[in-house]
């Protein structure tokens, strides 16, 4: 039986609707949830499957203005056809054939590129041409001039990250096309200026920086693979942990990277225990076999996949080899504004599912 005064309370949320007025006591518990109820959700993008689609890409759609660059973004299913690969980060891989240029240009979100596989391409950061080699870790942060000029005649593949979403969710998006003459910058005679006028510096810290956080970014624009792994070496020698972390770090701050993004090495050698932390994150495997239980599920992974763990999502990994992993978060973020946390879990997860790459999953519908 309806009373009046339900009666009068659904006139009073009919009304309210009509002029856009929410009551915050029906969506408390949605908005406030005791702990982060990220929408992303766990997952992986094989190298098996991103290869031959790129290849594909790279025979069938060239790279122009406009369209800027052959990235195939890691688009997480948990977004809602976002093409994010987590909540905060853009992760993707982009590939050039032989010879191919991709056009100058400048944003207000930053970027970072870990290259996978091939040799020749350089990225002009600003007039520096950088070298790229597998494992190294080339910056182009925000406004920053940069294009990518393929001098050889293989192709070659990379990860891309970005804050875009970040820099989307403040609407701070600015972008310029470069004007020219000609559509990249102009080659200078030295290539790696930034890496000669920085090698001395301290360019990595144990774990993650603990220095202040810089509203700038490293002025290093590129982090040689053999610099990083020597780091790896170093650690793993004086430790019997069963993962290794290292932090990219701004050779003059001592702080993160890029004032939005935290750029990690990972050397894993056993099994690591569970962590959750605040802060989403992207995972490139560089080398080497082994798997993460997130949440429960596992992850297989080798050489060139990537996969997203969530913020508060529990996560350990496992290698029986010595894996190494590139890994892209916001952290940064996280610590400027007091809302980083972390905790570490007492023991394993229990395995509830292993996780089928969709290329897989498409072959046993067929
Ligand atoms: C971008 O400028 C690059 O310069 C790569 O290589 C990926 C994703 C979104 C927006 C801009 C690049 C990008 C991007």
């Amino acid at each position: 039986m309806t009373t009046h005064v339900d009666t009068e309370l659904q006139e009073l949320y009919r009304d309210l609707d009509a002029v856009d007025l929410q009551p915050l006591w029906t969506i408390t518990e949605q908005l406030l949830t005791p702990t982060p109820r990220p929408r992303s959700v766990p997952w992986l993008w094989s190298a098996a499957t991103m290869k031959p689609l790129a290849r594909r890409a790279i025979r069938l759609v060239p790279v122009e203005r406009g369209g800027e660059r052959r990235v195939l973004s890691l688009r997480n299913p948990g977004l809602g056809g976002l093409p994010y690969a987590v909540g905060t980060l853009w992760g993707a891989m982009q590939c050039l054939g032989g010879n191919e240029t991709a056009p100058a240009h400048r944003h207000s979100p930053g970027a970072i590129r870990f290259v996978l596989e091939g040799e020749g391409v350089y990225t002009t950061v600003n007039g520096d041409a950088c070298d790229m080699h597998p494992g190294d870790l080339v910056l182009t942060p925000s406004m920053n001039w940069h294009d990518h000029v393929n001098s050889g005649d293989g192709e070659m593949f990379w990860f891309d990250g970005l804050d875009l979403p970040m820099v989307a969710a403040l609407d701070s998006i600015f972008f310029e096309p470069y004007p020219g003459p000609g559509e990249n910058q102009p080659e200078p005679a030295e290539h790696n200026a930034s890496e000669q006028a920085y090698a001395g510096g301290t360019r990595y810290a144990d774990g993650a920086v603990t220095d202040a956080l810089s509203p700038t970014h490293s002025k290093l624009m590129i982090y040689r693979w053999a610099d990083t792994r020597a780091q790896l070496d170093r650690l793993a020698a004086a430790s019997d942990e069963p993962l290794l972390s290292v932090e990219y770090a701004d050779p003059e701050t001592g702080a993160s990277v890029m004032p939005t993004l935290a750029c990690s090495a990972q050397r894993i050698r056993g099994r690591s225990l569970p962590v959750r932390h605040t802060g989403n994150a992207v995972h490139v495997v560089f080398s080497g076999h082994g798997s993460s239980v997130i949440e429960g599920q596992r992850f297989d992974w080798g050489p060139g996949d990537m996969f997203a763990v969530p913020s508060w999502a529990a996560a350990e990994h496992h290698s029986d080899e010595s894996a190494e992993v590139f890994v892209l978060s916001d952290a940064p973020v996280l610590r400027a504004l007091g809302l980083y946390r972390e905790e570490t879990l007492p023991a394993a997860q229990t395995v509830t599912s292993v996780f089928t790459p969709r290329s897989d999953r498409t072959e046993e519908t067929q």
